[in-house]
């Protein structure tokens, strides 16, 4: 940990933010602060389906992939976020995502694949049934939430797209645009923009992986990563990309950018592992949200994130221990 000393109302370092240790201290405690009291204030609503916004969305559910863990309620999801395109604190995102126009938006396909081009992503999604999915989100912060997820899985939308032979990995970007994206501008920022992500093609392929385009029946909010974003559950949710504008299928293995920032502590692969700490912080152990100063609700982090069973033959005879 490069902050060295805090006060004592300070939340515990698995609060910090990864990138918290290049931010100057007093950026973090405002958002710790803020983070705080978000998530303790007494009477934050526990929206049910009508009272979220968003337009609806026609899908079903998908009880197969959905753990009937108890849900984190609409605000939790919504004001609690890593975003760091609106800024580091987590109520940045809420209180800065609303300004960027997600319609239109298209994402550029290229790369080794048979249907490459500029796609809106209405045609990239539309001859799909949309489900919801109740995953676990398990950030590499030592947080984690359940969240209801409504969207595509994402091999079919792969799949549409024809992947060649050469294509062993997708990578994909968020949208740059600093006139919409405040954290964009910052000094602060550690961030090589745009955002970027990756996956193997076979864990890209797997049923568990998911393109989001909703949160509890109804459409994206910003902040949670509008129009399109990654959901991969097994993995810590950095890997879950938002707002994406171009998916790149490749040979070689592309540069993400938690691991461009700090390779020794961000691996490309990143799947939730309780045997393989962060250097700066425990990873057994993690804090379901929400919780409060009373109620912390530290829980065991589980291999794989608890997906074991749905992803675990993906890194057989793989040392994850080098492969973090
Ligand atoms: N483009 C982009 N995608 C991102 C991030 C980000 O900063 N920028 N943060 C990641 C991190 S660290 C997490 S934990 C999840 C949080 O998703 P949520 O805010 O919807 O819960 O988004 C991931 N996707
Ligand atoms: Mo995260």
């Amino acid at each position: 940990m490069l902050i060295k000393s805090r006060p004592s109302w300070a939340l515990p370092e698995s609060e910090v933010t990864p990138e918290s240790a290049y931010l100057s201290r007093r950026t973090f405690m405002a958002g710790a602060l803020a983070s705080a009291a978000a998530l303790t204030m007494p009477g934050l609503a526990r929206a049910e389906k009508g009272d979220v916004p968003g337009a609806p969305l026609d899908y079903q559910l998908a009880p197969e992939f959905s753990t009937n863990e108890k849900k984190a309620p609409y605000q939790a999801i919504t004001t609690y976020n890593n975003f760091y395109e609106f800024g580091t604190n987590k109520g940045d995102p809420a209180r800065y995502a609303g300004g960027m126009s997600v319609e239109p938006w298209t994402i550029e396909v290229d790369g080794e694949c048979g249907k490459p081009g500029t796609y809106s992503v209405e045609d990239l999604l539309r001859p799909s049934q949309y489900e919801e999915r109740i995953y676990r989100l398990r950030c590499v912060e030592a947080w984690s939430m359940v969240i209801p997820w409504v969207g595509v899985p994402l091999a079919e939308i792969l799949k549409r797209l024809e992947p060649n032979s050469k294509a062993k990995y997708v990578y994909f970007e968020t949208l740059k645009d600093p006139e919409q994206m405040p954290g964009q501008r910052s000094f602060f920022s550690v961030i090589d923009w745009p955002y970027r992500e990756g996956l193997r093609m076979d864990e890209a392929m797997n049923e568990l992986s998911f393109l989001a385009v909703g949160l509890y029946g109804k459409t994206l909010p910003n902040q949670n990563g509008a129009p399109i974003r990654l959901v991969v559950p097994w993995k810590y949710g950095f890997k879950s990309i938002k707002s994406i504008v171009r998916i790149r299928f490749m040979e070689q293995q592309p540069k993400t950018s938690w691991e461009m920032i700090a390779p020794e502590e961000y691996g490309f692969y990143s799947n939730v592992n309780p045997e393989v700490d962060h250097p700066r912080w425990s990873q057994k152990r993690e804090r379901r949200l929400p919780s409060g100063v009373l109620q912390p609700n530290w829980i065991d982090t589980v291999k794989f994130n608890g997906y074991a069973d749905q992803v675990a033959h993906l890194y057989k005879g793989m040392d994850l221990q080098r492969y973090f």
